[in-house]
């Protein structure tokens, strides 16, 4: 996958979110969608995401991807910083289970939005594929592969046998 000129970012707010994360990186692997993930921190790299993130669109970026977790900002503090539609992931957490993580996440104030899915493993992984949709709006080869993976997962449902 070539890391030269990523259409979706993936950011996450330390290295613990990556075994996570790691699932939207695979998704859009196998979309063959060219990404790049980072460690960013809205706390403790403040400046470089700010750095970053501003130049993403200028990079040739259309998509951001940020997922955090506790006091989780970092994909308000991106869409702050950017036009690119940010996708925002809150990570599971020890204490409160990620909910600390997702009310951070999806309580934005109004005229900066981030789209939230849900906490941990499901929304890393649905991320990228809405990633992928916002792509395919304008890549019908994308769109065929979206097609493809759906009905894939629609018969895999259907031969499911109980015993
Ligand atoms: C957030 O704090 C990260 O996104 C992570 O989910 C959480 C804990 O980070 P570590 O203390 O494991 O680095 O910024």
């Amino acid at each position: 996958m070539p890391e030269s000129s990523p259409l979706v970012v993936v950011l996450m707010g330390s290295k613990s979110d990556w075994d996570v994360m790691r699932q939207s990186a695979d998704v859009l692997a196998n979309f063959g969608v060219p990404h790049e993930c980072r460690v960013l921190s809205a706390h403790r790299t403040p400046v470089e995401t700010g750095e970053y993130i501003s130049q993403a669109e200028s990079r040739g970026v259309e998509v951001v991807i940020a997922a955090a977790g506790g006091a989780a900002h970092l994909a308000g503090v991106c869409a702050a910083h950017t036009l690119l539609p940010v996708l925002g992931v809150p990570m599971e957490s020890a204490s409160l289970k990620g909910m600390d993580s997702l009310l951070s996440t999806v309580q934005m104030p109004a005229g900066i939005p981030v789209g939230t899915l849900a906490i941990g493993a499901p929304g890393a992984r649905n991320a990228a594929l809405l990633a992928i949709a916002i792509l395919a709006n304008k890549r019908p080869d994308l769109r065929e592969k979206i097609r493809k993976f759906r009905d894939d997962q629609r018969q895999k449902i259907l031969k499911e046998t109980l015993s």
